[in-house]
């Protein structure tokens, strides 16, 4: 049993009370969106669907999911759940095509915003005795406000470094003591190695814990990042829609992200027939915000593939878990008719001994799909051996092919020579979309 929580009173409810707060505050926020929101009154409508109908958590699936292109066709102010006088904040995606999507915020919202992201500063051990070095991009880009306000909600001295500058980040890091990192997991593992180049090892930083998200990362992934900066790194989720990060965040188990349950209804649907899965299934995750002002979401498909649990968890919260997110079902590629995720050609490569410095192209030639996998070596692996590289090569591809089950091109090249991220990660190229 832990004894880090920041609001025990709700992470520990049992889940009969759960249920009874999610029921009535799902019937409020249904109210608050039929009477505000005329695109989502107009979605129930053509369901058929009335607030009347909604009495509890068990009639959610009664309402109409919302989509991305929804909120898209939505831009800027269609989705708006108050008048504009009573927001104090947007913030926006990351997308780089098509229209961006805006997220509004009310004071309130900002403030249960901030609690997620502080019960997930709590759940990694901290406390206001901590220095919280905060790197995730600060801007338009929840990842640094969300942690920001967390940490202060927290009394932890708070370091708001934004990305990038890596040079600076372990200047102060060094300097002030940093205890706790906050960054995308890529940005993470640069971070290691640039402080390895400099000379100096994990034991010889401040840190205990980081927090990281934004992006999938898998567990090698996680291993490699914990070795090199001699912390354990907890996962933290969420997407801009729903606010930022805080939706879901690991405790000191690592097994899975507890969701803020009491902020978001969580359920998981084939992303193919739209049906309700029972818990336990793999498919995509739907969220629904229960106590939103500006941005409410009803159903909203995240486009994540996850997968609920709730085991009982050791560390006595009883929110619900979800694995880690493999990807986004359009990260997933369809190459020459298999489902592949990047995520698991990442787990290959780290299981080899690689870091995570790789390039995955996907292309097309004479009708059939091409997959090329560009590794990074390490000084450790680099040999001017051509027969040792072509047998390493080789090993890799086999390794990858057991995985997949298709056969990549593999290429190994230098060191240093695969751009580093210092927020989310580019690691696919598929230059099919261009003929699309
Ligand atoms: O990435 C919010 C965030 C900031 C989360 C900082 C965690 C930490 P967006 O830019 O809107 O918001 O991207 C949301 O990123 O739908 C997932 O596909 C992906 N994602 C976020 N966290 C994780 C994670 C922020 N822990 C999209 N694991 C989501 C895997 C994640 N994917």
């Amino acid at each position: 049993m832990s004894n880090n929580y920041y609001q025990r009173e709700y992470e520990t409810m049992s889940r009969e009370e759960l249920k009874a707060l999610q029921s009535e505050r799902l019937v409020r926020q249904v109210r608050h969106v039929w009477e505000h929101v005329p695109y989502y009154r107009g979605l129930m409508e053509q369901k058929g669907v009335t607030p009347e109908d909604i009495r509890g958590i068990d009639d959610l699936h009664k309402l109409p999911f919302i989509s991305k292109e929804d909120l898209r066709l939505q831009y800027p102010y269609g989705l708006l759940g108050t008048d504009l006088k009573n927001c104090v904040r947007i913030h926006s995606t990351s997308g780089t095509t098509g229209r961006r999507v805006v997220a509004f915020y009310t004071q309130e919202d900002i403030d249960i915003w901030d609690d997620c992201c502080a019960r997930a500063i709590v759940a990694a051990g901290g406390t206001d005795e901590d220095v919280c070095q905060i790197a995730y991009g600060f801007g338009l880009f929840t990842g640094g406000a969300g942690l920001n306000g967390g940490s202060h909600k927290v009394g932890c001295l708070t370091l708001p470094m934004s990305s990038g500058n890596t040079d600076r980040q372990i200047q102060f890091m060094m300097d002030l003591k940093a205890t706790i990192l906050c960054c995308t997991p890529s940005y993470a593992a640069f971070i290691g190695e640039s402080l390895k180049e400099k000379g100096y090892k994990p034991e010889d930083n401040s840190l205990k814990a980081g927090i990281f998200g934004a992006e999938p990362w898998t567990e090698e992934m996680r291993r490699g990042i914990e070795e090199a900066l001699g912390i354990k790194a907890y996962d933290i989720y969420g997407l801009t829609e729903t606010s930022g990060p805080g939706v879901a965040f690991e405790c000191e188990e690592q097994t899975g992200m507890h969701i803020n349950e009491d902020h978001f209804a969580a359920e998981i649907i084939d992303p193919d027939t739209g049906e309700v899965l029972p818990l336990g299934a793999t498919g995509e995750l739907v969220l629904t915000s229960l106590d939103k002002e500006a941005f409410p979401l009803l159903r909203y498909r995240t486009r994540d593939i996850t997968m609920l649990s709730v085991e009982p968890c050791p560390c006595g919260r009883t929110f619900v878990k979800m694995k880690k997110p493999m990807g986004r079902s359009d990260d997933m590629l369809i190459i020459r008719g298999v489902n592949v995720f990047p995520s698991q050609i990442e787990t290959v490569l780290l299981n080899e001994g690689y870091a995570p410095n790789y390039q995955i192209i996907v292309g097309r030639e004479n009708n059939t799909d091409t997959l090329d996998v560009n590794v990074e070596m390490s000084e450790g692996t680099f040999s001017d051996v051509v027969k040792d590289m072509e047998r390493e090569t080789a090993r890799l591809a086999q390794a990858i092919k057991t995985m997949l089950g298709i056969t990549p091109r593999v290429h190994l090249v230098a060191p240093r020579s695969i751009a580093r991220s210092e927020g989310k990660a580019v690691r696919v190229i598929d230059n099919r979309k261009l003929h699309d």
